[in-house]
């Protein structure tokens, strides 16, 4: 139980054992069809680690031989997400207030079951909440594009450690990634390059259907970004008639940023995204859209304001709420909104401030901390350094509540790690630059302060090394773990 990351609020070793055997059953309550989902999910994890194929079925109490109960009865104290764990010799109860604290409880199990051999979890009890609500990971599929199956190992290894939101960066300067019917040019055109000249990509809307669903099944949320007025390249390359001059760009793969601009003044502008935006809320399960909002350098400040006033009134009409980068901070935010804390420059801070005296709060990634595209040494070959060379203990030895003046608690929604992807091309890239730094965003979001240590967690994660080995994950040996 001393080894498990995000580590959990309260863990309580016993004495004794509990074994899987080839006669251990799983029964779940109620036995509604998400409880037997989750009672297989919990089977195939069963499997993997000891051969033994665990049937599940509805029930009211833990099996009578070698039973697991998975149960949503009797724990409304542990809110959506937490659960309680009892592991004595004869059984093992998983229990918690909401589905979504059975898949987080499973995960906790997978992580105490002994990687080959024998299945023998140790007795104890567990008892997990989460800090935060908002645990995510950003993954920038426009620099390079990644396809359904990249994102899908993705989604599945962020499950693993309790993360809840993946955010994807559908539209920069070198991409259009989502399929948009009413535009088709922004994905035939948009979707045709990234950085270095590549052949891009995109998601129709059968496959973004797919991933909204896979990550769903592990109670993750998919929250889409349309980045506006900046970083729009791509749009404009596409349909000339979005310029204000009526001339269509150039596709762009290079990484210089802010150049592009929507023209704000411009009606078909406010047309265009309420197409846009109403086609991605009809795709989008979770509450949010993001809109970007970062470095708009070629839009002038009065323009920027009033336009990212409008386009809060357009996700609105859609029945979403609206997420932006930290500088629409400065504009006046709807009741509800979240902004994105990145910049580290205690100048360029002021825009979360102005957010959060509106009563908006924040999601923070710090660039100097969970930019996961920063290198981990000046050695690393790939990544960039413009907010500091980032290892891994930097990555974990920071605290949410105290990273900003007059930016508390109360005001966080939680923590995300955006990995940009300039110099990411593979998925073996973007595994090496969230693995391991990635497991600290989780710690830092799901556990509680208190108690969080750098040179306790390094013991931990060295642990995690053959786990992570045996997801077969790309992951930085970074000289400060005692890697197992
Ligand atoms: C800044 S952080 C950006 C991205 C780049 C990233 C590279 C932010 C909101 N915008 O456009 O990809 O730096 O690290």
């Amino acid at each position: 139980m001393h080894n498990l990351i995000p580590k959990p609020v309260l863990a309580t070793p016993a004495a004794g054992s509990f074994t899987i055997r080839s006669n251990t059953k799983i029964s779940v309550t109620p036995g509604t069809d998400e409880m037997l989902k989750l009672g297989h999910v919990l089977a195939d994890v069963l499997q993997s680690a000891t051969g033994f194929a665990t049937p599940v079925a509805a029930g009211d109490a833990a099996p009578d031989s070698g039973g697991i109960w998975l149960s949503l009865a009797g724990a409304q104290t542990l809110g959506g997400e937490g659960y309680a764990l009892t592991i004595s010799s004869e059984r093992v109860t998983l229990s918690a207030a909401q589905p979504a604290g059975i898949f987080r409880g499973v995960q906790t199990l997978r992580q105490l079951l002994p990687l080959a051999g024998a299945g023998v979890l140790a007795a104890g009890e567990i008892r997990d909440t989460p800090r935060f609500g908002w645990r995510g990971v950003m993954l920038d599929v426009c620099r390079h594009f990644f396809g359904v199956d990249d994102v899908k190992r993705v989604i599945d290894l962020m499950a693993h450690f309790k993360l809840n939101v993946l955010h994807l960066h559908l539209s920069d300067d070198q991409g259009w990634r989502i399929e948009i019917k009413a535009w088709p040019k922004l994905t035939e055109i948009g979707g045709s390059t990234q950085v270095g000249g590549g052949k891009g990509g995109y998601y129709t809307q059968v496959d973004y259907a797919e991933l909204v669903a896979y990550a769903q099944e592990r109670y993750i949320t998919i929250v889409p970004e349309i980045d506006m007025p900046g970083h729009t390249n791509a749009a404009l390359a596409s349909y000339a008639e979005l310029n204000c001059d009526g001339v269509a760009r150039e596709p762009y793969t290079g990484t210089e940023v802010g150049f592009s601009s929507l023209c704000t003044g411009k009606e078909l502008t406010y047309q265009f995204l309420d197409d846009v935006i109403g086609e991605l809320a009809a795709l989008t399960a979770g509450p949010y859209i993001h809109i970007g909002g970062d470095e708009t350098a070629a839009t002038k400040t009065a323009d920027f304001i009033a336009f990212i006033e409008r386009v809060q009134g357009i996700v609105e009409a859609h029945g979403k709420q609206v997420l932006g980068w930290e500088e629409i901070g400065q504009t006046k935010l709807r009741p509800g909104a979240l902004v994105q804390q990145w910049n580290t420059n205690p100048k360029l801070m002021v825009h979360t401030r102005q957010a959060v005296a509106q009563g908006a709060r924040v999601i923070l990634s710090p660039a100097n901390r969970v930019y996961l595209d920063m290198k981990y040494t000046p050695e690393t070959s790939l990544g960039a350094t413009w907010a500091g060379i980032v290892d891994v203990q930097d990555a974990y030895a920071w605290d949410p509540a105290t990273l900003m003046a007059g930016v508390s608690e109360s005001d966080i929604a939680g923590v995300e790690a955006p990995l940009w992807t300039e110099t990411c091309k593979t998925i073996g890239d973007v595994e090496f630059f969230m693995f391991p730094r990635v497991l600290g965003a989780a710690e830092i979001a799901w556990s509680p302060a208190t108690g969080r240590d750098w040179d306790e967690y390094k013991v931990r994660l060295g642990a995690q090394g053959p786990r992570l080995r045996a997801l077969g994950v790309n992951f930085y040996r970074s000289r400060q773990v005692p890697w197992a």
